[in-house]
C-alpha cells in the first residue's frame, strides 16, 4: 500500500494520476497547504523540501520518495509500466518529464504566483512568465505534430506535462493555434484514470 502525501496542486495531480493509471492501491494524506503543514518538522523528515506530493511504500521497507518527477520514475520502474525499459525508450520519457520539470512547471508556476496572486501586479514578470510559458506549449505542439505522445506510447511524461499544461487558461495563457497540443489535452482528459487521479484532490 502507498500512502501519498498531497494537496489539489499540478503536482499533487500527477501522482494521483499514476496511481490510478497504474492501479496500485493507495491512501491519500491531505497536506494543508495554507496552514504551513508542509514545513512541520514531521513533514520535513520526509520531504527535505517542504513541499508536495511525496509518497511512502509500505509495501517496500516504508520507502520515502519526494520530487514528483522522481516519484513518476519510482511507481514506473516499479511496475514496469509507462515507461519503457530500454535505452532509449527510457531516455526519450525521461527527456520530456525534465522539459516539464524543469522548464512547464517553474515557468507556469511562476506565471500563475504573479499573474493570479502577487499584491501588486508587475507587467514585466507577468508578461515574461507567460510568454515563455507560451513558448514551451508551442514545443509541446510541435513535438505532438508528428507524434500521438510525448515520447513513444502515453507515459509519465504525458501525465507529468499534461497536470500542468492543462491549467493554462488559469494562468492566463491562450492556446490559440496550438491543435495538435489541444488534440492531446483532449485525448488524456477522456481517459477515466485521470478523472479518477483528480476525484480526490479537488479541481
Ligand atoms: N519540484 C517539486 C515542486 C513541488 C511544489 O512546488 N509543490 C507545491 C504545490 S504544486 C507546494 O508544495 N507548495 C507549498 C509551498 O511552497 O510551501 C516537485 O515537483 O515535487
Amino acid at each position: 500500500m502507498i500512502e501519498l502525501f498531497t494537496a489539489g496542486t499540478p503536482n499533487g495531480w500527477k501522482i494521483s494520476v499514476c496511481l490510478e493509471e497504474l492501479e496500485l492501491p493507495y491512501t491519500v494524506r491531505h497536506v494543508r497547504l495554507s496552514e504551513g503543514e508542509q514545513k512541520q518538522d514531521w513533514y520535513l523528515k520526509l520531504n527535505p523540501n517542504g513541499r508536495i506530493p511525496t509518497i511512502i511504500d509500505h509495501g517496500c521497507d516504508d520507502f520515502v520518495v519526494f520530487e514528483s518527477g522522481a516519484i513518476l520514475v519510482y511507481l514506473a520502474e516499479k511496475t514496469g509500466r509507462l515507461m519503457p525499459a530500454d535505452v532509449k525508450g527510457r531516455s526519450q520519457v525521461l527527456q520530456w518529464l525534465m522539459f516539464q520539470m524543469g522548464g512547464v512547471g517553474p515557468m507556469m508556476g511562476q506565471a500563475g504566483v504573479f499573474y493570479r496572486y502577487a499584491p501588486e501586479k508587475i507587467p514585466y514578470a507577468i508578461g515574461r512568465y507567460q510568454r515563455e510559458s507560451r513558448r514551451l506549449l508551442e514545443v509541446l505542439d510541435t513535438r505532438l505534430g508528428d507524434h500521438e505522445y510525448l515520447a513513444g506510447d502515453y507515459s509519465i511524461a504525458d501525465i507529468a506535462n499534461w497536470c500542468w499544461v492543462r491549467s493554462y487558461r488559469w494562468i492566463g495563457i491562450d492556446i490559440d493555434g496550438l491543435d495538435h497540443l489541444k488534440r492531446w489535452l483532449d485525448a488524456i482528459a477522456a481517459r477515466p484514470a485521470v478523472q479518477r487521479g483528480f476525484e480526490d484532490l479537488g479541481p
